[in-house]
């Protein structure tokens, strides 16, 4: 049965554009059979970054994670599809590199989990929420593809 469709918002973060890993990360993700809905890249300010990270203030490594976050351009995208945040969660493997299984883009690319290359939203909610924070409405497109119906059962 075909579940609820979704939308997460995926960051490849400063390490990932500096090493030359977006392309490598957008086909994982895309050839997972997700849809890309909005994309663009960024340098996010002091702001930009505390906003989006409100929820480590007051973490011993929440300075960090500013600072390294606007370190440098980033690329945010928005991928749809049944169980988006799941499975680019699972695709990006767990937050520390060392401890992500082979085969995710951390487990794969990482090393420290200061630098572990990707944001993904970890709900729906918060997907929102993040996507409202990264693009306007009019920024997100709404099409299909005719692969879709090799990817998704129908309903
Ligand atoms: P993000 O939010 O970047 O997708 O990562 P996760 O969802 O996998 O992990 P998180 O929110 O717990 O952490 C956010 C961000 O902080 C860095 N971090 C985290 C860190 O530098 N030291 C730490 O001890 C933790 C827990 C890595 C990701």
């Amino acid at each position: 049965m075909a579940s609820t469709v979704e939308q997460t918002l995926v960051l490849v973060k400063p390490d990932g554009v500096q090493r030359g890993l977006i392309g490598p990360i957008f086909t994982r993700l895309e050839g997972r059979g997700l849809r890309i809905v909005a994309m663009k890249m960024l340098h996010m300010d002091d702001k930009m970054a505390r906003g989006h990270y409100a929820v480590h203030e007051g973490k011993p490594f929440f300075k960090g994670l500013v600072e390294f976050i606007t370190s440098g351009p980033i690329v945010a995208m928005v991928l749809e599809g049944p169980r988006a945040v799941e499975l680019v969660r699972n695709a990006m493997g767990a937050t520390d590199p060392a401890k992500a299984a082979p085969g995710t883009i951390r487990g794969d690319w990482g090393v420290d989990i200061g630098m572990n290359l990707v944001h993904g939203s970890d709900s729906a909610a918060n997907a929102r929420h993040e996507i409202d924070h990264f693009f306007d409405r009019s920024e997100i497109v709404d099409y299909e593809r005719d692969i879709d119906k090799w990817i998704v059962e129908a309903a």
